[in-house]
């Protein structure tokens, strides 16, 4: 008997063993560490979007001129006196200059500032949380029920500690009669993206004491070692492990948040691996890069409040926006086909065709102004006077009335173009402009938008590719034909040492049915978003073959080039968001 209760006891604990070390490998399963050494923050903007005052710059959120914010708002008055015309132009100079934080909303007043303390310890860096409101003239506590790691990092950031808070509670002794007086306390909700408590939206509340107040210790540098439990924020700061990847910004730089193969409870997982707290899904504001924490939501959300988060939204409105990637007139939805399929009008209005010396050799993609997308290997700086842009062609054998032809003005080879090893297989071509009065563009063409981060899409996403290119058996094609691939992730195992990861894309299907072939080079690789807006994802550059399952076609990864696009054609004209 008693030795079955040992062995009993032993396999309990054994199991149990078991189940800890599976939660522990979940834990460790969630992060993704390759990606951690990229050291994302809430400024990268290849994971998140920058606020309105700022725009991204080769991938990391840069602050605006202050003239670069839209007109239209109310003033904001700031800490070091002086009144703003929006909460946008403050937000811009404070991102210019960090010590001039927001203040109040409407002009600077002369008497009645908001202040944040904490006390009832010795040091300065942890107690009981204490504010005062501009418009009030006793200081209050913030009860407890509202306060969150989220608060208590602004908190922090506010008395001047940049890695936030360490701890949302401490233990601290409260004089006797607070507890019996304190019968208010006030409610605060922040987004997390604020630099002082005074950005975000306070309420009275009644409370009985025992529900108690808030307090934070602030995080200062050498308060914890790291442990093999702990997560190392990339502003230094060391947070449990078990913090990472659950939704909720616990660095105070979103470092937790950003390196995500799934979420934990609280959070929602976006395709770019962010986790976003849930409470974010279908609130009426895009978090996710891709989009889809705002699709098939029940019901449109309408912002009533004016407090400084809804004015942050409404600014973002405000900004302009780029019109690419959408088309005027879609078809009904067709069925799903394998095979190239035959294009009808206005199907792919991005798609142009390049001509050189009477033979259509090569594709190309209308991205806006007089500006084509194409492979380096289609075009040569040197052949311009034998280059013709066709657009709006679907067979060239019986050509349609809605052609047009352009002549080519400039192309632009990428620098490092390795015609060897097709790295940077990517070049511009800039069409000739009609009416110097007017700003090019090509009638009849739709721009497709470039994408601005590497994380728009991911393997086995379905994406489009169309062109004049030969068919399998090398037989030549009239017609615009276009058909659905696959992005495949790890294509190094398809052609080792020839593949380069950070610039090439690889797509096409499981028995390689479809794929690009000669003469569909420099056309376009397409993938919608969840609101159906076409990025162009890929350029046909090469591949072994063509429709082996087992060499798929190769494309150059746009994405990678997006700050090479807009330093030739301009930012604002490529820009589709962060700008
Ligand atoms: C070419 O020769 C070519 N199967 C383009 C794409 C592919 C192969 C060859 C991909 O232009």
């Amino acid at each position: 008997m008693k030795l079955v209760c040992v062995v009993l006891l032993l396999l309990c604990f054994y199991s149990f063993c078991n189940v800890s070390s599976t939660f522990d490998a979940f834990q460790e399963d969630i992060i993704d560490k390759k990606c951690l050494l990229k050291k994302y923050t809430h400024h990268s903007c290849n994971k998140v979007f920058c606020q309105p005052w700022q725009r991204c710059i080769d991938g990391v959120c840069t602050c605006k001129l202050p003239y670069q914010c839209p007109k239209n708002g109310t003033s904001v008055c700031s800490t070091n006196g002086k009144s703003y015309p929006t909460y946008c132009h403050q937000k811009s100079f404070e991102c210019l200059h960090p010590e001039a934080k927001f203040l109040n909303n409407g002009t600077c007043m002369a008497e009645g500032k908001f202040s944040v303390s904490l006390n009832y310890n010795n040091t300065h860096s942890e107690g009981i949380v204490e504010v005062k409101l501009v418009n009030q003239d006793k200081k209050m506590f913030i009860c407890k029920n509202s306060w969150s790691i989220r608060e208590a990092n602004v908190a922090c950031f506010d008395l001047g500690f940049q890695q936030g808070a360490f701890a949302t509670q401490g233990r601290f002794n409260f004089p006797e009669d607070l507890q019996i007086n304190s019968t208010e306390c006030l409610h605060v909700h922040c987004r997390g993206f604020e630099t002082s408590l005074a950005e975000c939206t306070f309420t009275k509340r009644r409370t009985k004491m025992y529900q108690g107040l808030a307090s934070v210790v602030c995080y200062r540098q050498g308060t914890d070692a790291p442990t093999n439990k702990s997560f190392q924020c990339v502003n230094g700061k060391n947070i449990s492990q078990k913090k990472a990847c659950d939704g909720v910004d616990d660095c105070g730089d979103q470092s937790d948040e950003l390196c995500c193969k799934g979420c934990r409870r609280k959070g929602f997982l976006c395709k770019s691996g962010v986790c976003i707290p849930r409470q974010h899904r279908c609130n009426g504001e895009v978090d996710c890069i891709t989009g889809e924490d705002e699709v098939k939501c029940e019901e449109e959300t309408e912002i009533l409040t004016t407090d400084m988060d809804a004015e942050r939204k409404r600014i973002r409105t405000l900004l302009p926006k780029l019109s690419c990637g959408v088309k005027r007139n879609v078809h009904a939805r067709r069925k799903r086909v394998v095979g190239g399929k035959l294009a009808r009008i206005g199907d792919f209005p991005w798609q142009v065709a390049i001509r050189d010396d009477g033979k259509i050799t090569c594709g190309g993609i209308y991205i806006g102004g007089c500006w084509i997308l194409t492979a380096a290997h289609c075009v040569r700086a040197t052949r311009i006077r034998h280059y013709q842009i066709w657009t709006s062609l679907l067979d060239w054998i019986t050509p349609n009335s809605e052609i047009m032809v352009e002549k080519v003005d400039k192309v632009i080879v990428h620098e490092n173009y390795n015609g060897a090893t097709y790295q940077n297989d990517i070049a511009l071509v800039k069409v000739k402009n009609h009416d110097s009065q007017k700003e090019c563009e090509l009638s009849n063409s739709i721009p497709a938008c470039i994408p601005w981060s590497p994380y728009l899409f991911q393997p086995n996403d379905r994406c489009i590719i169309s062109g004049w290119g030969r068919e399998k058996d090398n037989q030549r094609v009239y017609s615009l034909r276009w058909g659905e691939v696959y992005l495949i992730g790890n294509c190094s195992k398809f052609y080792p040492n020839r593949y380069y990861e950070k610039e090439m894309e690889c797509a096409g299907t499981n028995d390689g049915s479809i794929d690009a072939c000669k003469g569909d080079s420099g056309g376009p690789l397409v993938c919608e978003d969840v609101n159906n807006v076409t990025y162009i994802w890929g350029i046909v550059s090469w591949g072994e073959n063509c429709g082996k399952p087992e060499f798929p076609g190769v494309y150059t990864k746009v994405a990678n080039y997006f700050e090479w696009i807009s330093s030739h054609v301009g930012r604002s004209s490529v820009s589709q968001y962060n700008i």
